[in-house]
């Protein structure tokens, strides 16, 4: 690693924006004539539709969409207990926005001109920078439409702030679309603003082509992500898939090696995965504006803009998954489970309305605390 050693870049620009996400990375980095012996060329990428097929050509393979639509009509129940056991595509959830006639990148970056928004994606080496980088989207834009391409992996707008702004006209972005109706209870609602979960759950998503989210799973969240303009590629896999398919870059016990990259971006990961290997089970969604990809929890997901995409993505939990992911919580964080335990506890004494939870968990997840309290102590003995 080397420090960077580029001319100082202007405040807003993307290119300050790269070096803010990594200090220690060369401009000339981030882009794909820096790929060594031109190894990984850049495959054309484009949209096909007939009247029973649509497929996303990436070079030479072809990604075919397997995945089922169904109206959201089909699951009115509030909170999501209906909800598909696999990865689908809604309808007739989000055409009648006012988001989806209007929200384009040129459109949000004309009427958010002030706000900065923050990046993320890009190579291994600038993943998970979250809110280190910032531009605005007019920024954004001269970026996708001059730029992004010459860029091995492009930077993605992942912005957790913009969706509770105002537009420059005084106008709620949050007026411009709204939550359907199966995924309005999120026992986690409870958290928000802990210091258990500092993010917010929606996120605004706008996405250079070739941009993209690199494969990970949510065990403990269900995620919905509604599509407004362009066009997105998704490979789901079950919680249970060979490891291997995930093309992750783990040492031997299955930990992350300190300064390598772990993971592929996006577009790698579509350029390198076997479509032969992939289990019946995994689902290949073409997704289309308008649609909205309900993901249930734990499933694995790694999903590619075909073309400039502007997304909303919401993740909450489902009180049909606590019993479920809480044993793992316990595991993983002792400390978090308790904290929810303690907040959904609240909510069944005070009869809160909106609860989710009934008395009955209440009492499975106290007892799931005791034992994992009980086996500490044992092991301490
Ligand atoms: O790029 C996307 O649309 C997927 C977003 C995603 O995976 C997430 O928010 O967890």
């Amino acid at each position: 690693m080397q420090e960077n050693t580029d001319d100082t870049p202007l405040e807003g620009s993307i290119d300050n924006a790269k070096l803010s996400i990594s200090r220690h990375h060369t401009l000339h980095e981030w882009t794909l004539n820096h790929t060594p012996n031109n190894a990984n060329p850049q495959p054309s990428i484009s949209l096909h539709r007939d009247n029973t097929t649509t497929h996303v050509q990436l070079g030479t393979k072809q990604f075919l969409d397997n995945t089922p639509r169904s109206p959201i009509t089909q699951f009115q129940e509030p909170h999501g207990d209906t909800l598909p056991s696999e990865p689908t595509v809604l309808t007739d959830c989000c055409t009648k926005w006012p988001a989806a006639a209007t929200w384009t990148l040129s459109n949000l970056a004309q009427r958010t001109s002030n706000l900065s928004v923050s990046l993320d994606g890009g190579p291994s080496f600038a993943r998970q920078s979250i809110c280190r980088g910032k531009v605005t989207l007019l920024e954004y834009e001269r970026y996708c439409n001059s730029e992004s391409n010459n860029d091995a992996a492009p930077l993605y707008v992942f912005d957790p702030d913009v969706l509770t702004s105002m537009f420059e006209d005084g106008t709620p972005v949050q007026a411009e679309y709204s939550t359907p109706p199966c995924f309005q209870a999120d026992i986690m609602h409870c958290l928000t603003g802990s210091r258990f979960r500092p993010l917010p759950p929606a996120w605004l998503l706008c996405g250079a082509v070739r941009s993209g989210t690199p494969i990970h799973d949510h065990p403990y969240t269900i995620a919905w992500n509604a599509l407004l303009s362009g066009i997105k590629l998704w490979c789901c896999l079950p919680p249970d898939v060979d490891e291997e398919l995930l093309l992750l870059n783990l040492d031997e016990n299955g930990d992350i090696p300190d300064d390598e990259p772990f993971d592929l971006s996006a577009i790698e990961w579509f350029q390198k995965i076997d479509l032969d290997a992939l289990p019946k089970e995994a689902k290949l969604i073409v997704q289309q504006p308008g649609e909205v990809v309900f993901l249930p929890k734990s499933w694995y997901h790694v999903v590619l803009n075909v073309e400039t995409s502007v997304a909303i993505s919401v993740s909450l939990t489902l009180r049909r998954d606590l019993i479920d992911l809480f044993p793992l919580l316990i595991a993983e964080d002792y400390d978090f489970a308790l904290f929810w335990y303690n907040k959904l506890k609240e909510q069944v004494d005070g009869s809160h309305k909106d609860a989710g939870v009934s008395l009955e968990d209440i009492c499975v997840l106290k007892k799931m605390l005791e034992e994992a309290e009980n086996s500490e102590t044992k092991n301490e003995q």
